[in-house]
């Protein structure tokens, strides 16, 4: 029988099965990408909803596993060696599942250093650059009368927006013609940009057609469908 009991994060979310996945999350670009890929692979896992309205990023419990007070975090039963595995960090996350299941990732290395390095695109550059976007066109920033900073954002979101369009070009997927965690990593925050953080004029998203196919194809997939509302908002 699995214990989780001497993990302190399992005071706070208890684990009501403790030989599965523990996932501590929330539906956002980030924390789906990890909510999309447990459903892809079909992995038992547990959801935990960590709410930002009770400040539950800063709690002591979940900083125990991860000090830097971000979603999402998971805590695998089963992790290498059959030994608990504590995680943060969606990239890493994505790449440790990956490996984990045999799955979403190229076998070939040349294949799973290209998957890691647009996983890496994502993270440092789609994530980061939108994230700031929304923070100017949508959030307290919109309120900044000095456009700069937003302008700023638009032309190097446009600029990464570009750069995907052009190798999207011809390919179904980022990698070709399999499905990757490189997709999982980078279309929740190309359907957040146009969705949520309402930026898609400001884009000019209809010139990115190749964007665009890849994001009908992804948000047409059950296992995202389903991915997009885990951990249940309460
Ligand atoms: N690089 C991190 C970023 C995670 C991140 O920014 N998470 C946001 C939600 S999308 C968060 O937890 N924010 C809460 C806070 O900053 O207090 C990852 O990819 O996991």
């Amino acid at each position: 029988m699995t214990d989780l009991s001497s993990f302190p994060i399992t005071g706070k979310w208890p684990a009501q099965h403790p030989e599965r996945l523990q996932l501590y999350s929330l539906p956002t670009p980030n924390g789906v990408k990890v909510s999309i890929m447990l459903e892809e692979t079909g992995l038992a896992y547990e959801p935990h909803l960590v709410s930002f309205e009770t400040q539950d990023q800063m709690s002591p419990e979940f900083l125990t596993l991860n000090p830097n007070n971000k979603i999402p975090a998971i805590l695998d039963p089963d992790g290498p060696g059959g030994k608990p595995l504590a995680l943060f960090e969606s990239g890493a996350i994505l790449i440790y599942l990956a490996e984990k299941t045999g799955r979403f990732m190229p076998k070939d290395a040349a294949g799973r250093y290209e998957t890691i390095q647009w996983v890496m695109f994502q993270m440092g550059g789609i994530g980061p650059m939108f994230g700031q976007l929304g923070f100017f066109n949508k959030f307290a920033g919109k309120a900044y009368e000095d456009k700069r900073p937003r302008d700023r954002y638009v032309a190097e979101s446009k600029r990464l927006l570009g750069v995907l369009d052009k190798h999207l070009a011809g390919r179904a997927w980022i990698m070709g013609d399999d499905y990757t965690i490189a997709d999982i990593a980078s279309f929740p925050w190309i359907r957040n940009l146009i969705g949520f953080y309402e930026a898609g004029e400001l884009v000019g998203f209809g010139d990115f057609k190749n964007v665009a196919r890849v994001l009908e194809a992804f948000v047409a997939r059950p296992a995202v469908v389903s991915g997009l509302n885990i951990p249940k908002r309460g």
